[in-house]
C-alpha cells in the first residue's frame, strides 16, 4: 500500500495482523508524483475464507476462451454443477456463417459427463470415452474440446489418453485440457492452459489465406453481447479484413488460420497474451494492444493501427470512419451526458475491463475512483517491461509454459508482415503500442485507488468512504453494491444488453449508464451507514 494510505487504515482495521500485511500489497494509490507504478500483488493466493469474486481455472479455461468456438462441442468431464454453473453464463454471442451453418453452432449447449460417485471411485475414463461416442454420432461436430474439473485430476483420470484413442477412432481433432479447478490461484489459469493448447494443436493447422487486404486478427475479443460484430462493422469500414476474433464468434476452422494474418490486435491483454507471444516467436507476426472501449480510445487504436501499414488509403478511409462514427454517436450522447457528467464510479471486473471501460466513462463525464481486477498480474497493473522481474511461486509452476522456437517454414520478421523495413517497424514501435502493454496504472488520476482482488468486505468499506454514485462489477457483488444503496452494472455480461464496444456500443453504455443512474429506487434506500447513524452507532464494521 503506497501514497496517502491513512483511509484505508480503517477498512484494514478489523484483519488479523497476517491478513492485514498481506491485503496491503494489493492495494495502491496512484502517487501524482511517483515516475513509475509501485510495485502491486497480484495473481496470489486469495486468502482462505476470504470471500472474493475470482473464478477457478476450469472457468477460465473453458468459460472463457474455448467455450465460445462456436462449432467445436465442449465436453466438461466432471459433476453436473461444473456444467450447470459455466452453461450460458457469459453471453458470447455466435452465428451462421460461410463455414458454419445453424445446425453446426454448439456454443449455448451444455455437455458434461455427469460424473457420480461410483466414477469418482472407479474412474470416469469409460464414461467420458462413451459420452464423445455419443456426441459424435448425433452431432457430428468437426471438433472436441474436453475440459477437465477438479476430481479429475483428483482421481487420475488420463484425459488426453481418452481424447487421443476418440482422436483416432472417430478421425476428428478431440483436445483435452488439463484445466482442473484448482490448478491456478484464479481463472486467469486457465486462460494460459487454454492459450497452450490451442497453440500447440490447432493455430498453424490451416492452409488458407482469407482472402483480401490486410489481414488482421483480433485476439482477446469474446463478442460478449455482440461486441466483436461492432469491431467487424468498423473495421471492414476502415479497409481491413478481419481473420478471426479470438475466440468470441470464432470456429475451429477459423482458428487454424490464425497464423495466416499481417497482424494480431489485442484487446484483452490477461487473457490472450500467451497466444499473441507465442504467435510472434514462431511465426514472427507482430501484435498490437488495442482498447476499442470508448470513443475517443477506439478512434485512438484505430489510428494507431492504420499507421502500422505503409498504405495512405487505408490512413484516409480510417479517418473517414472516424468522423462519420464519432459525428453520429456525439449528438446521441451530449443528452446522456447531461446525467453522467461529474459522477463517480468503481470498476470490479477480471482482468481488463477494469482499465478499458474507464475511457469510455470519461466520454460521458465520469470518473472511475477505485478500479480492480479480480485475476490480473503485475504487467495489466504497471505494465508489462515488469514480466521479467515477476517471481514465479509454486501456483504459477503448475502452469506448463511452452518454449516455441521460429518455424523454419513461415517464420518471417515482423517488419514484412506489414510491408515495412527493420527501421521503420522500430520507429514505429516508439509511437505505438506494438508488443507492449503499459497497464492501468498510467491512466488512474492521482489520489485514485487501484485494488488488487476485492473482497466484499473491502468493497462494502470503499462504498460507505468514496460513496460512488455507480458500481461496476460481476453478479456477486452486483446485488452487494444494491444493498449498499448504490445503482450497479454488470460489466461481465452487460446484464442483458450490449454491445458496448466501438461506436455504437459507445450509445448502448451511455444510456444504459444514464438509466441506472437517474433511475429513483437508489433513493428510496436508506444505506447501512445512514441507519447507524440514526441508531447512534460509531461503527460500519
Ligand atoms: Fe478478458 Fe474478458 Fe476481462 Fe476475462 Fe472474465 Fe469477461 Fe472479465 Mo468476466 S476475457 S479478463 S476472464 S475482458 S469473463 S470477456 S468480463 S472476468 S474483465
Amino acid at each position: 500500500m503506497t501514497g496517502t494510505d491513512e483511509p484505508l487504515e480503517e477498512m484494514l482495521a478489523p484483519y488479523p495482523d497476517l491478513v492485514k500485511k498481506n491485503r496491503k500489497k494489493h492495494l495502491v494509490i496512484k502517487d501524482g508524483a511517483a515516475e513509475s507504478c509501485p510495485q502491486i500483488e497480484a495473481n496470489t493466493r486469495t486468502i482462505p475464507g476470504i470471500i472474493s469474486q475470482r473464478g477457478c481455472a476450469y472457468a477460465g479455461c473453458k468459460g472463457v476462451v474455448v467455450g465460445p468456438i462456436k462449432d467445436m462441442i465442449t465436453i466438461t468431464h466432471g459433476p453436473v454443477g461444473c456444467g450447470y454453473y459455466s452453461w450460458g453464463t457469459r453471453r458470447n454471442k455466435a452465428r451462421a456463417d460461410d463455414t458454419t451453418p445453424k445446425d453446426r453452432i454448439y456454443s449455448q449447449l451444455c455437455f458434461i459427463t455427469d460424473m457420480q460417485e461410483p466414477d469418482i471411485v472407479f474412474g470416469g475414463e469409460k464414461k467420458l470415452a462413451r459420452m464423445i461416442d455419443e456426441v459424435v454420432s448425433a452431432f457430428h461436430p468437426r471438433a472436441i474440446n474436453i475440459c477437465a474439473t477438479c476430481p479429475v485430476g483428483l482421481i487420475g483420470d488420463d484425459i488426453n489418453a481418452v481424447a487421443k484413442a476418440a482422436q483416432e477412432r472417430h478421425r476428428i481433432p478431440i483436445i483435452a485440457y488439463n484445466c482442473e479447478g484448482y490448478k491456478g490461484v484464479s481463472q486467469s489459469a486457465g486462460h494460459h492452459i487454454a492459450n497452450n493448447n490451442l497453440m500447440e494443436k490447432v493455430i498453424g493447422t490451416g492452409t488458407e489465406r482469407k482472402p483480401g487486404r490486410h489481414v488482421i486478427n483480433i485476439l482477446g475479443e469474446y463478442n460478449i453481447g455482440g461486441d466483436g460484430w461492432e469491431l467487424e462493422r468498423i473495421l471492414g469500414a476502415c479497409g481491413y479484413t478481419v481473420n478471426c476474433i479470438l475466440t468470441g464468434d470464432s470456429s475451429y476452422e477459423n482458428i487454424k488460420r490464425l497464423h495466416l494474418a499481417d497482424l494480431n490486435l489485442v484487446q484483452c491483454h490477461r487473457s490472450i497474451n500467451y497466444i499473441a507471444e507465442m504467435m510472434e516467436t514462431k511465426y514472427g507476426i507482430p501484435w498490437l494492444k488495442v482498447n476499442f472501449i470508448g470513443i475517443e480510445a477506439t478512434s485512438e487504436s484505430l489510428r494507431n493501427l492504420a499507421r502500422c501499414f505503409p498504405d495512405p488509403e487505408l490512413e484516409k478511409q480510417t479517418e473517414i470512419v472516424i468522423a462519420r462514427e464519432t459525428a453520429r454517436v456525439s449528438a446521441v450522447l451530449e443528452q446522456y451526458r447531461k446525467i453522467c457528467r461529474g459522477k463517480t464510479a468503481f470498476a470490479f471486473v477480471g482482468g481488463s475491463r477494469s482499465h478499458h471501460y474507464q475511457y469510455l466513462l470519461r466520454d460521458l463525464g465520469m470518473e472511475v475512483v477505485v478500479a480492480g481486477y479480480e485475476f490480473a498480474h503485475r504487467d495489466d497493473y504497471e505494465g508489462r517491461q515488469v514480466i521479467p522481474t515477476i517471481k514465479s511461486d509454486a501456483d504459477s509452476k503448475n502452469i506448463p509454459e511452452l518454449h516455441l522456437s521460429p518455424d523454419p517454414q513461415l517464420y518471417r520478421e515482423a517488419h514484412a508482415y506489414l510491408d515495412l523495413t527493420r527501421e521503420q517497424y522500430e520507429a514505429l514501435k516508439k509511437d505505438v503500442p506494438l508488443s507492449y502493454y503499459e497497464g492501468m496504472y498510467p491512466d488512474m488520476q492521482p489520489g485514485e485507488l487501484m485494488i488488487d482482488d476485492a473482497n466484499h468486505h473491502e468493497v462494502e468499506e470503499l462504498v460507505a468512504k468514496y460513496r460512488p454514485d455507480l458500481i461496476f462489477s460481476g453478479v456477486r457483488d452486483k446485488y452487494i453494491a444494491h444493498k449498499l444503496g448504490v445503482a450497479s452494472k454488470q460489466l461481465h455480461s452487460y446484464d442483458y444488453a450490449g454491445p458496448y464496444a466501438g461506436y455504437s456500443g459507445a450509445i448502448n453504455f451511455a444510456r444504459d449508464v444514464a438509466n441506472a443512474l437517474s433511475t429513483p429506487a437508489w433513493k428510496l434506500i436508506t444505506p447501512p451507514w445512514e441507519k447507524e447513524k440514526s441508531q447512534g452507532s460509531e461503527s460500519h464494521a
